[in-house]
């Protein structure tokens, strides 16, 4: 591939004439937009944002998080030289020191604990705090060569993944674009306004036109203004109102029986399993009123092309899986698929990938299989409560377990461990950094070069580095260059700069860039992003070409109701995300913050009256895990029996350090070995 500079020429020429220029870039967040944005900058700073209005899915709208990405870049709260803990553990007392002690120091630990214990007493962590290809997976490389534990990343979505594929194989899903030709709409466990912005406007506009829109929530707060009716469900039990509906539709014969019997496998079977799952059953299970069951029903059978606009909340639960496959079927039942708008949206919608993962992430490099340790259980592989080898070396880069991950107070007790090496790569001092022995300075995505695939939209992208790291900041690559060199890891991967692994990947383009034209890879080459084509929806990939209701590769072949985790007390928590922050980023920002407000507990008036709460005071959640602090918000629009928690904070907004996900077990849901985040009971009381 020929390397183009024409955009970098173009904006010396422009930085002399005007002072300041505008450089296209990417939103490096977990958002299923990946949104464009056009960054202006002096070469050194960056001076604002706006949103791209050539971005080919969020057409220049941008939330207002990033409306001053500025801010947080050149925030005074940034880390900007490697550190020492001098300080107890988590005291937060830290003194400079330089990269070449701080990479000679964690080498020499590291060497040491790999003589002593081998590569599985090292533990690597990363989610999902950059999302751009080369700087969120290169680690793996690093970990691959040194054969540490696999870390099993599942802390989001990865039931909905499981349970979509397990009856859709890899067909893509609906692109939130093809939602302006859908005929009605079911915002299943979506909230949308606060995570799925861009979409909005389909929603919208869909309504303007008089087609519906029904909300399907545990917690309707932000949505129910957007939506013509909003249905509250117990959490945990979509699967039950999925199985329901779709009785109803064959008692009063409005399935797409030849759809059915033609395009999917074990129909005939699966429909006489349908016989107890009537709307007054699904009633007992959900809270929903039987008759709105049955009304819901006919109203989505009655669509020509209905879409289910699929959220990850109704997955992060014991049965989260089986939910999705359940509510995958029912987005055949109508035959809406291969109809334009028809189907479901809200899992992957890509027609193949678009980059060779593995030239970054390099599996070739380790030699045996590793050690695996799921994310959602970091608690137990730091305490080694269930007994396994301890860890000795916990290095966490683009994630903040101790605020994001479930069963705090364990994790919290690992990192006290006086044994354990903990290093942290951050931008700021988050809740986990300050349990760090060595903390490193990270960068921000305007200082560094990547690929971004969205996960959300058929859109793929480049953006290249425009302006230098602040301080002594370093990439994820460029840290594990250092560190590879220090460990003596001579391979030629070690030694490439960050855009020569992206001319490689872009190199070596997959099945979703084989047919982009001349013209859409000079748009790559100098930065920017290219829509890509739809996945076929009428065609589906799977092994047999059809969709699979029923699934022998499955312990549950056949789907069935399955009721989620539960637990002992009498209210559900669910987790809902914040239009002030993304999980835990965005705290450095007051601006923000204070627009979030508190930790907040939305409790449904009945439930709040029966523990004598109210509105505005502060009460005491609880169960066998934990108590944590909240203030009370009483609110109709969350189902009741439910109380719903707002956001990810940090330990500095609580009195005694816990936070909600101190209140999270670390269970795992049925397939995909997922967070079961939303699958909690507690109790609350005032304080
Ligand atoms: N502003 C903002 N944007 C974000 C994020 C953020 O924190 N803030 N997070 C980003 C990330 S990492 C992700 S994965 C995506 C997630 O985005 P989506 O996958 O669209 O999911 P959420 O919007 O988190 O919505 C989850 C919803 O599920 C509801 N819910 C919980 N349990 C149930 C249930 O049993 N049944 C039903 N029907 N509803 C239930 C909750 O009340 C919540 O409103 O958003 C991304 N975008
Ligand atoms: N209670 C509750 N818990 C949740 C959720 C919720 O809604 N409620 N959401 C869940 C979901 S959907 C997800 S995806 C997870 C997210 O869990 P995590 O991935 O742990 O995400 P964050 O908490 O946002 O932490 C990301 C960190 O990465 C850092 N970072 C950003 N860019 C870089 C970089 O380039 N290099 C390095 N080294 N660091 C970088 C940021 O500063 C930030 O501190 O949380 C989950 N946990
Ligand atoms: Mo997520």
């Amino acid at each position: 591939m020929q390397r183009s500079l024409v955009g970098s020429e173009m904006c010396i020429r422009d930085r002399h004439k005007m002072g300041s220029y505008i450089r296209k870039t990417i939103c490096p967040y977990d958002c299923p937009t990946s949104c464009g944005l056009l960054a202006e900058t002096d070469g050194i700073r960056l001076l604002g944002v706006k949103g791209d209005p050539d971005h080919p899915a969020a057409k220049g709208l941008i939330c207002r998080k990033m409306r001053h990405y500025e801010k947080s870049v050149h925030s005074p709260e940034r880390i900007l030289i490697p550190m020492k803990r001098v300080g107890a553990k988590g005291e937060g007392r830290f003194e400079p020191m330089t990269w070449d002690d701080a990479v000679k120091e964690i080498a020499g630990r590291w060497s040491r604990i790999l003589e002593e214990d081998g590569a599985d007493a090292i533990l690597p962590m990363y989610y999902s705090g950059v999302m751009s290809v080369l700087q969120r997976k290169c680690g793996d490389a690093f970990f691959n060569r040194m054969g540490a534990c696999d870390m099993v990343r599942t802390l989001c979505s990865s039931a909905k993944g499981a349970g979509y594929e397990a009856v859709m194989g890899q067909t893509g899903c609906l692109d939130p674009r093809e939602l302006k030709d859908s005929s009605f709409y079911l915002v299943w466990g979506s909230n949308m306004k606060a995570t799925r912005l861009q979409s909005m406007p389909a929603l919208i506009q869909a309504r303007r036109q008089g087609k519906r829109v029904v909300l399907i929530e545990s917690c309707a707060a932000d949505m129910e203004v957007y939506c013509d009716q909003t249905i509250l469900i117990r959490p945990g039990t979509d699967g039950a109102l999925a199985l329901a509906m779709m009785h109803v539709m064959e008692e009063e014969n409005l399935a797409d029986r030849d759809f059915l019997a033609h395009r999917t496998n074990g129909y005939e079977a699966f429909r006489k399993t349908l016989a107890p799952y009537t709307p007054a059953w699904a009633e007992g299970e959900t809270g929903i009123p039987a008759e709105v069951i049955a009304g819901l029903s006919r109203e989505y059978a009655s669509a020509p092309a209905p879409a289910i606009i699929l959220g990850s909340g109704p997955s992060r639960y014991g049965n989260g899986g089986m939910t999705t496959r359940l509510i995958t079927i029912l987005s055949a039942y109508t035959g809406a698929w291969g109809r334009p708008g028809g189907g479901l949206c809200g899992c992957n919608p890509g027609a193949g990938p678009y980059v060779d993962d593995r030239l970054v992430t390099r599996p070739d490099f380790r030699e045996k299989p590793g050690r695996r340790v799921n994310i959602n259980e970091i608690a137990s592989a730091l305490t080694g409560s269930r007994g396994e080898k301890p860890i000795r070396s916990f290095y966490v880069y683009g994630g903040n377990p101790v605020a994001s991950v479930c069963c705090q107070k364990g994790i919290l007790e690992g990192l006290l461990r006086p044994d354990l090496f903990t290093v942290v790569h951050e931008r700021f001092m988050t809740d986990t950094a300050m349990y760090a022995d060595i903390l490193l300075p990270a960068t921000f995505s305007v200082e560094q070069t990547d690929v971004y695939t969205a996960y959300g939209y058929c859109t793929f992208g480049t953006a290249r580095k425009i302006v230098e790291p602040a301080g002594q900041s370093k990439s994820n690559w460029n840290t594990f260059r250092l560190l590879a060199r220090a460990m003596g890891y001579g391979e030629e991967y070690f030694k490439r700069t960050e855009e020569e692994m992206v001319w490689e990947l872009l190199a070596h383009p997959m099945e979703g860039l084989t047919r982009i034209s001349e013209k859409e890879w000079r748009i790559l080459r100098e930065g920017g992003v290219i829509s890509t084509a739809f996945a076929d929806h009428g065609s589906f990939r799977t092994p047999s070409g059809k969709m699979m209701i029923y699934n022998e590769n499955l312990e549950e072949a056949m789907p069935r109701y399955m009721k989620s985790h539960g637990g002992a007390y009498p209210l559900r928590l669910v987790a809902v995300p914040s239009a002030y922050t993304l999980n835990s980023v965005f705290m450095d920002r007051e601006d923000l913050s204070s627009g979030r407000g508190p930790m907040t507990l939305m409790l449904h008036p009945r439930d709040a009256a029966a523990r004598k709460i109210a509105d505005g005071s502060h009460v005491t959640a609880f169960n066998e895990l934990a108590k944590v602090e909240f203030t009370a918000k009483i609110t109709p629009v969350v189902a009741e029996g439910t109380v719903a928690a707002r956001g990810v904070y940090n330990r500095t907004f609580t009195k005694d350090g816990l936070l909600v996900n101190a209140l999270h077990h670390e269970r795992l849901s049925d397939i995909g070995a997922a967070t079961t985040l939303n699958d909690n009971t507690v109790d609350v009381r005032p304080c």
